[in-house]
């Protein structure tokens, strides 16, 4: 099945095999093996998750704007290796960006990336700083991009209240009957609610500007060279739309400070760690000071708060509906996920005072 939907693709040469690849939450991800007369290449494809994006065409149209944008400029530049530093997506034969199957489902192709890895958590202060300035670049690099406006693939992707009033709808139904053993999962999330509606506010009333952003900039999102471990080219990029800039800082922070996995289970391993957390700023702030507003800078230490919180949310709103979102590979996958991301913002709390004088130190502002 999957050999058929590859060879629909304008890919030449003899095909040699596919296989699945990955880890990610939502898309189905295979690499695909070719003999292009004599040079074995590899090729990346994607089932896009049509319960989750249910216009795959925008999501489509988006990502070939963003991703020939940013290669136009590394290309202007003269920037070497640039098919590395950007995905860039494999027609199907007829033209189109993508092929439907038999059962309607979207297929995509990327050149597959080479001599990468991810990484689940950070490993030194170096790669932190790396994986901050990508994101930066990212940002900078797609401010320009022409109108029309990007398509809204998830309309209020990051909308604190909106998740709220599915967690309490999953909470009345509770499905699987799971609530009676989250309660005290529960309690934290009530307890959290109005703190957790800091960003919104601060949309709502105009204090910070909508900007193109990723939306997903958790660290495996991000593909790191094997080389010189240089955080090489940004993927995932069915989240991009328009959004805050904290939103990308916000999910950078809760995926690259941490000191364990998103799914660790072992709650004493979990800490928010401030050398990660300022070389991470060091790395992104190189990149974004020059575009970023006072409002924006004195809300970073809280945007990672935020998106830890509404992934806290997520994951414990996906567990009471009886694990339709996420792909998970336990029972209690998400509750595991969920957990973890709550003794996260705990650590944070406890380090507070010291994420905003960091703050304060490397962008001069004065928001202790
Ligand atoms: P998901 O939306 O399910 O998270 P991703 O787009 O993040 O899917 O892809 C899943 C994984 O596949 C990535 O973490 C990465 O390891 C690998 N991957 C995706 N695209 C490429 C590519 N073009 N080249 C090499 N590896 C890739
Ligand atoms: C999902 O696609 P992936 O695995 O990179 C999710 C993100 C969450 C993340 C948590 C479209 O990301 O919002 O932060 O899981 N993506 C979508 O790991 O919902
Ligand atoms: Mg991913």
């Amino acid at each position: 099945m999957v050999a058929g939907i590859i060879r629909q693709f304008a890919i030449y040469g003899e095909f040699i095999s596919a296989s699945s690849f990955g880890g990610g939450h939502i898309n189905d991800t295979f690499q695909s093996r070719w003999n292009q007369a004599g040079t074995a290449v590899r090729y990346t494809h994607q089932r896009i998750n049509s319960k989750v994006f249910v216009r795959p065409d925008q999501v489509m149209e988006n990502i070939l704007r963003v991703t020939r944008h940013i290669t136009e400029k590394y290309q202007t530049a003269g920037v070497p290796d640039y098919s590395r530093r950007s995905l860039t997506v494999v027609p199907a034969r007829d033209g189109k960006p993508w092929v439907q199957d038999s059962n309607g489902e979207w297929w995509r192709t990327y050149l597959f990336i080479e001599n990468v890895h991810t990484k689940d958590k950070t490993a030194s202060p170096q790669e932190a700083r790396f994986l901050g300035a990508s994101i930066g670049r990212f940002q900078k690099q797609l401010a320009d991009l022409p109108p029309p406006r990007l398509h809204d693939t998830i309309p209020d992707f990051h909308n604190m209240e909106k998740r709220y009033i599915r967690f309490y709808e999953a909470l009345e139904k509770d499905v699987c009957g799971r609530a009676k053993d989250v309660t005290a999962e529960i309690d934290f999330m009530k307890q959290n609610e109005e703190r957790g509606a800091v960003l919104l506010r601060a949309q709502r009333e105009g204090r910070i500007p909508e900007r193109i952003c990723h939306n997903d900039t958790k660290i495996n999102n991000i593909l790191i060279d094997d080389a010189d471990s240089s955080a090489l080219c940004v993927i995932d990029l069915d989240t991009v739309m328009p959004g805050t800039s904290l939103f990308d800082v916000g999910d950078l922070i809760r995926s690259v400070t941490t000191t364990a996995a998103e799914d660790e289970r072992d709650i004493s391993k979990i800490e928010f760690d401030t050398v990660f957390f300022e070389s991470l700023l060091e790395g992104y702030l190189a990149e974004a000071m020059e575009f970023l507003s006072k409002e924006e800078i004195a809300l970073i230490a809280e945007s990672g708060r935020t998106i830890t919180q509404i992934m806290a949310l997520r994951f414990l709103t996906d567990y009471l509906e009886g694990d339709h979102y996420y792909h998970i590979s336990r029972t209690e996958h998400n509750l595991d996920r969920s957990r973890n991301q709550i003794a996260l913002i705990r650590s944070m709390d406890s380090k507070w005072k010291k994420a905003l004088e960091i703050v304060q130190k490397l962008t001069g502002e004065n928001i202790c």
